[in-house]
């Protein structure tokens, strides 16, 4: 497994360093990569701008790129509407961009403009949350969908002692990485007879909503135990509404969040156990796994190999996906070691 604990705060320390000291960082090739990385112009398109799990994923993009001499980009939307992302697809096209890493708001509406792009020679590597597969070159995953959702069960299974009534709050109901989620949580709930999802709403990703569906949820359902939030949006907000309500300590919260976000409400009681990857990593991947496309060390076929800097070594696997490792649980034992 790529990610143990030790490992995951080695790359978080060095998601910290990637922070405060990105326009340093800026060198030349580490030879970790193969081809010199020169004119590799690589665009990252995240679901919407202002999102701090974006902010860090695309820094650790943007380490990775100047760590091998290219040039980085990064435009967006700023709500994560299933086409928003299309015109920010033609505009990179357009401009001839060698590389172009997305995490997708919806799993087929970008596919016409990312095959124009493909066939303007543009490699199209998403990552976080995946088109079809057809429609781009390789998807770095952050962590298996099934591990995703298990340690979300989990974790409010835990915390609500296995019983009770539970709702989700997700991101855009059309994101693919949280349905995807969702799905396999709800067949993990079958091993748990006696919680019972009541409902699932959606937060799109922004926080007003987030934090208005959340105090709908709690007066909708005035028996609810349990939320789980699989978006850093979502249990941000989820977590500051509950912070100051009077469910707090009496309605459990957890989900997918990042430690920076989420400092406070665990310290301060709102919030036991949440999870994660770290997001600088899968950035950074994300990179390194455009070069090698760009440079034509891989086609994005099962078993090829690249070298991702720091990172070392990963392979390609079924559906020319590309596996980041594990989720990791955050408390109030090991928030402080973490900063992103
Ligand atoms: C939000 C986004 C992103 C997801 C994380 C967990 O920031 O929806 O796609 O991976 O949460």
């Amino acid at each position: 497994m790529r990610i143990n604990s030790k490992r995951f705060a080695a790359g978080a320390a060095l998601a910290l360093v990637a922070s405060l000291g990105l326009a340093a960082c800026g060198s030349d090739d580490n030879g970790s990569g193969g081809g010199d990385g020169g004119d590799i112009t690589v665009t990252f398109l995240p679901k919407n701008l202002g999102n701090p799990y974006f902010d860090t994923s695309d820094a650790g993009g943007e380490k990775a790129v100047k760590e091998f001499g290219g040039t980085y980009d990064e435009v967006g939307p700023d709500t994560a509407g299933p086409d928003a992302q299309v015109s920010f697809i033609d505009t990179a096209a357009a401009q001839g961009i060698k590389g172009l890493v997305v995490s997708a708001n919806d799993p087929t509406a970008l596919c016409d403009s990312l095959d124009a792009a493909r066939d303007a020679g543009t490699k199209v590597v998403t990552f976080d949350s995946d088109t079809d597969a057809e429609c781009r070159d390789l998807f770095i995953n952050q962590a298996t969908s099934e591990g995703i959702a298990k340690v979300q069960v989990d974790m409010i299974a835990e915390q609500i002692g296995d019983a009770g009534e539970i709702a989700i709050l997700s991101a855009a109901a059309n994101a693919t990485n949280q349905n995807a989620w969702i799905k396999l949580m709800e067949e993990e709930l079958k091993s748990h007879p006696d919680i019972k999802l009541v409902d699932t709403v959606y937060g799109d990703d922004d926080d007003q909503t987030s934090f208005d569906k959340t105090a709908a949820l709690l007066a909708d359902h005035p028996n609810l135990k349990g939320i789980i939030s699989p978006t850093t949006v979502g249990i941000s907000a989820a977590a500051r509404y509950l912070s100051t309500s009077k469910s707090k300590g009496k309605v459990f919260l957890t989900g997918l969040g990042t430690p920076n976000q989420m400092r406070d409400y665990v310290k301060d009681g709102t919030v036991k156990e949440f999870a994660l990857w770290n997001p600088a990593d899968l950035g950074y991947l994300a990179a390194y796994a455009t070069k090698a496309l760009v440079d034509g060390d891989i086609t994005g076929a099962e078993g090829d190999k690249f070298t991702a800097g720091d990172l070392g070594e990963f392979t390609v696997g079924e559906n020319g996906s590309v596996l980041l490792g594990d989720p990791y649980r955050f408390n109030a034992e090991n928030i402080d070691d973490f900063d992103f």
